[in-house]
């Protein structure tokens, strides 16, 4: 079968459509494509994996895969055709820790080639990805039938993957039109359509962010990543320790509602000191809820967070309605977005992670950057990688020693923090329970510092 042949009988069988059609985004798409019914016509089946193969003849791989469910009957051929071994992974999701993700039998250190039907955002290969990593294979390889993406090669090349794919868009619209499948006028509506959803998704990852712009050339003027977390239970002993260290701090992190004798006053005296000192606010909040509930703790009760701190965190696990709840006509303020936590045991997988970031990415108006900790360098480099340009990665659960606490809490050194790219490091009660905080806060500020100086420079 040729490209050509296959395209035209795609049409035939009305898996490659035009007309009006709504997107899961609510967008009307002037085309849509399905290859699912492809794999009942034996003829297009193995007229594709014949293609396929040829394609990926050169290609290094030790195992052939296929993202269940279109996918996995094309992959099942291409092995025959190349005698490599078949695994995939489960689509369902794993109910208990026991059953592996991983059907088939494999070794592991291996190379597994990726196959799928169509590529658009590459989320469904990078996660399937992910899996066969967690068990010990490796994934360099993604091979597709057709790629109507915006440049995803790119994307996907930034995260360690080489993509191949038989057939784009334009080559689709071209092969119809010699054909009289469609007109010209459909072919620039089609064409109008795409360039439209690049600009769109161009400007919302762009958007200027006051406040990122604000953190980042504080850490430069005062010559300090250091944000400290100051998590005392009174007024006293939060101003005492904070008198020893403001000058050593970048930004100072509150978690308001442990103090016992909170009071308006304290807030004005907070800010008198971010002011005298030169320090943004971080209020640890951690809101986590539906839209309308969050922007009720936002700017209301006691606290009235909105008013005083310039950052707060914020758990994407509600979806991004709760950003916008959050930030709706507010101005002047940001967040942070957790995306994988220090704590032992934490929920928080690859795929969540890399949620967090794409969502993140978007709103990126709001979100100045990621709460991101990592075991070694090695971890945080590569989560640091994933982080959409411009936005930062703050990094808690940092000590002088390595250890962990009675809860789970993790620690890694302030070196490994900083050199896996963390741009701040949150300290808590290795500067709080020092027996002398300012000199202390004084040695994690240096040492953080000399490193990501040198960083500075070089890039
Ligand atoms: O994953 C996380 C996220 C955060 S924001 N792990 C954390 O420890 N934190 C916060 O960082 C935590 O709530 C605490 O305020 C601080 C770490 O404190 P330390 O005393 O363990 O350094």
């Amino acid at each position: 079968m040729t490209k050509e042949l296959f395209i035209l009988k795609l049409h035939e069988i009305g898996a490659v459509k035009f007309g009006e059609f709504t997107l899961k985004s609510g967008l009307k798409s002037p085309f849509y494509f399905d290859l699912r019914d492809m794999i009942s016509y034996p003829e297009l089946l193995t007229g594709i994996a014949g293609l396929l193969a040829e394609d990926i003849k050169n290609s290094d791989f030790d195992y052939v895969s296929g993202v269940p469910y279109t996918a996995l009957p094309v992959a099942t051929l291409i092995s025959d055709i190349t005698n490599k071994p078949l695994i995939y992974i489960r689509k369902e999701e794993k109910a208990y820790g026991t059953k592996n993700p991983v059907i088939g039998k494999f070794e592991k250190g291996k190379k597994v080639l990726i196959i799928d039907d169509l590529i658009t955002t590459g989320e469904s290969l990078i996660e399937t990805a992910e899996k066969f990593k967690n068990e010990g294979l490796k994934v360099t390889d993604f091979s597709v039938i057709i790629d109507r993406s915006n440049n995803i090669a790119k994307k996907l090349e930034k995260q360690g993957y080489n993509i191949r794919s038989l057939i784009g868009l334009n080559e689709i619209l071209k092969i119809l039109k010699a054909n009289g499948k469609i007109s010209s006028g459909q072919i620039s509506e089609i064409k109008n359509f795409v360039n439209n959803i690049n600009k769109k998704e161009k400007k919302e990852s762009n958007i200027e962010n006051r406040l990122t712009k604000l953190l980042k050339e504080k850490i430069k003027t005062k010559k300090s990543n250091l944000v400290l977390s100051l998590d005392v239970d009174n007024r006293k002993d939060f101003f005492d320790i904070l008198d020893k260290t403001a000058k050593h701090i970048v930004m100072l992190k509150t978690h308001i509602d442990i103090l016992n004798d909170f009071n308006a006053e304290f807030i004005s005296k907070l800010k008198k000191y971010a002011k005298k000192y030169d320090f943004l606010i971080f209020e640890d909040r951690k809101f986590a809820d539906i839209g309308n509930t969050v922007r009720k703790q936002y700017s209301g009760g006691i606290y009235k967070i909105k008013d005083w701190a310039h950052f707060v965190t914020v758990h994407a696990v509600a979806g991004e309605g709760i950003l916008r709840g959050l930030f709706n006509d507010v101005e002047n303020r940001s967040s942070f977005l957790l995306a994988k936590m220090s704590s032992k045991g934490n929920l928080m997988n690859e795929t969540y992670t890399r949620k967090v970031f794409e969502i993140g990415e978007k709103y990126a108006g709001i979100v100045s950057g990621y709460i991101c900790h990592g075991n070694s360098k090695e971890e945080l480099q590569k989560l640091k990688n994933k982080i959409p340009n411009g936005q930062l990665m703050l990094m808690p659960g940092v000590k002088l020693q390595t250890g962990t606490d009675a809860t789970g809490q993790q620690y890694t050194t302030v070196e490994e923090a900083m050199q896996g790219g963390a741009d701040c490091i949150i300290v808590g009660r290795g500067i709080i329970e020092a027996e002398n905080p300012e000199a202390t806060a004084k040695e994690y500020r240096k040492r953080a510092w000399k490193i990501y100086e040198k960083k500075v420079e070089s890039s």
